[in-house]
């Protein structure tokens, strides 16, 4: 086996406070303790977890709304936190939430809440690192309906034509809010749009995050050498478009399907193939449990920014942001 039991642990690790951290999401809106639109990624976090692996530590990271599972190992769980509950002491002092979140020490580039709109931002940044002759790629995350967007199409003919550091991680979950995928396209996987920007593309198991990991890795390298390209995970939206939405247009054998396919039980049973205990993974549950109680009460204590600092310009633009983003 290529991968340390160690390692191999981590990413159980990860998978876990992925799923555990949105669960906890899903708790607080139960009670009515939390407000906001949220748009989970339960049954995606083998993709996520295996892009935040893949990251080198000068890359940087486009997510999307639906990228929680990835951001939760990636950045402070706490800071994090209080971004999601509008706190002041968030990442972007509680003005960005998941939709525009940002990290300049965490290479985060914000997230564009406008689908497909921040596809040529992403190139503009990459393109800029280039230009900076800097060794860094940026990893631009969207998923399959915002493939269909004219924006889309920009970015990735400049980014090809340009020699952009850049990798497009497409993740395919099936759906477009209500649209499902065979609605959107006629085409199988998305990856074959590579071909009609001189780029290579190919498709992977979304639910196998080592092989996630190593498809991206490889494109990461092409792109530090000026081949950008695409990288689609097919995955699975286990919940609504966000959460609130009963999901009545979906047929449920198609989500008995998913559950069956489940990225956490997978590493599991490659785990218990090696030996590890069960007490093992109770012990990994329980820590990251704590992790989560413990950044979510952290959060709900902190104070909300004042209705000054809400229309204070300069905590929106890129100030807020230490400067430059890059
Ligand atoms: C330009 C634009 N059109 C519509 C929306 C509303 N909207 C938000 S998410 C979404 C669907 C996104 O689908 P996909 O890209 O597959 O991502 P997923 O939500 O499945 O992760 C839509 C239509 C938007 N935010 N921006
Ligand atoms: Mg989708």
């Amino acid at each position: 086996m290529k991968y340390s039991e160690s390692e191999l642990l981590k990413f159980y690790e990860q998978l876990v406070r992925g799923r555990k951290y949105e669960e906890k999401i899903i708790t607080l809106l139960g009670q009515g303790k939390l407000q906001g639109f949220f748009h989970l990624g339960i049954g995606q976090e083998a993709s996520q977890v295996g892009v935040v692996n893949a990251l080198g530590p000068n890359d940087y990271l486009v997510p999307t709304h639906r990228f929680h599972p990835g951001l939760v190992n990636k950045l402070d769980l706490k800071k994090l936190t209080a971004e999601l509950l509008g706190r002041r002491s968030g990442y972007n002092k509680g003005h960005a939430f998941t939709f525009h979140i940002s990290s300049k020490a965490e290479r985060i580039l914000p997230v564009n809440g406008m689908l497909g709109a921040g596809i040529p931002n992403a190139v503009g940044y990459a393109w800029a690192l280039k230009m900076d002759k800097k060794d860094s790629v940026v990893v631009c995350v969207l998923g399959d309906g915002a493939a269909a967007e004219g924006n889309v199409h920009e970015g990735m003919n400049i980014a090809a034509n340009l020699n952009v550091p850049i990798v497009f991680y497409i993740e395919n979950n099936g759906w477009a809010v209500s649209n499902p995928f065979n609605e959107q396209t006629k085409i199988k996987n998305l990856s074959e749009r590579a071909s009609a920007y001189g780029m290579t593309g190919i498709t992977v198991d979304g639910n196998d995050v080592i092989k996630v990991k190593e498809t991206l890795e490889d494109a990461i390298a092409k792109a530090r050498k000026g081949q950008p390209s695409i990288v689609e995970a097919k995955v699975s939206r286990w919940r609504g478009h966000f959460e609130g939405d009963p999901g009545f247009y979906r047929n449920p054998e198609e989500l008995e399907t998913a559950y069956k396919e489940d990225c956490i039980k997978r590493m599991k049973n490659t785990l218990l193939e090696q030996g590890i205990s069960e007490k093992k993974f109770e012990e990994i549950d329980e820590k990251v449990h704590q992790e989560i109680e413990e950044a979510f009460n952290y959060a709900e204590k902190e104070p909300f920014p004042t209705a000054e600092e809400i229309l204070n310009y300069d905590n929106v633009y890129a100030t807020n942001l230490g400067g430059d983003l890059l």
